[in-house]
């Protein structure tokens, strides 16, 4: 593997999972394909559909795991579809701390229940402090490493890899 690739934050390696927000601001940005740039905060995603899911474990590298916890927010498909009028295929989710992870469009459209994913703003029912990843991506069928779980996310870029 070469430094740049040891420091993609789309393909993270298990590692000590960082425990201090990179900051107090819990704002994001949203890309779209076309290249327009969205910031939304929390508030804005209480503007949309409310969904919970029960029983979601965050599997902890190093010390065990942690949970269960109901998580609460919006479906990450939702919000895309709320902003984005493009065809799209992909979205890249990025945190401040440069930790990362990709979703593509089949697996945010997946119907089943459990393998629907969130942008969570509550944990057991109460809002999401900061430390505890404000606005934290819960994806509920990861459950080895939660590499997948990204805590402070700071960029959501929808891409078209169709479009070349
Ligand atoms: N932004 C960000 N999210 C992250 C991490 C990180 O370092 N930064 N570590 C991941 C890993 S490896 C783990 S095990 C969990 C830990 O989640 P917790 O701090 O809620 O226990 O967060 C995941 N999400
Ligand atoms: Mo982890």
């Amino acid at each position: 593997m070469s430094p740049d690739q040891a420091h993609d934050p789309l393909q993270p390696h298990s590692h000590d999972p960082n425990p201090d927000p990179p900051g107090d601001d819990a704002s994001f940005v949203l890309t779209t394909p076309a290249g327009e740039q969205r910031r939304l905060t929390p508030h804005d995603l209480d503007r949309l559909p409310q969904l919970s899911l029960e029983n979601c474990t965050i599997v902890s590298t190093g010390h065990g795991a942690s949970g269960p916890f109901t998580f609460s927010g919006v479906l990450l498909r939702a919000l895309i579809e709320s902003v984005v009028q493009e065809e799209w295929t992909e979205a890249e989710i990025i945190s401040g701390d440069g930790f990362g992870t990709r979703l593509s469009r089949d697996e945010l459209e997946d119907s089943d229940l459990d393998g629907q994913i969130i942008l969570a703003t509550r944990i057991d029912r109460r809002p999401l402090t900061r430390q505890q990843g404000l606005v934290r991506l819960i994806v509920p069928t990861e459950r080895d490493d939660a590499l997948r779980q990204v805590k402070w996310i700071a960029q959501i870029n929808i891409r078209n890899r169709l479009s070349g």
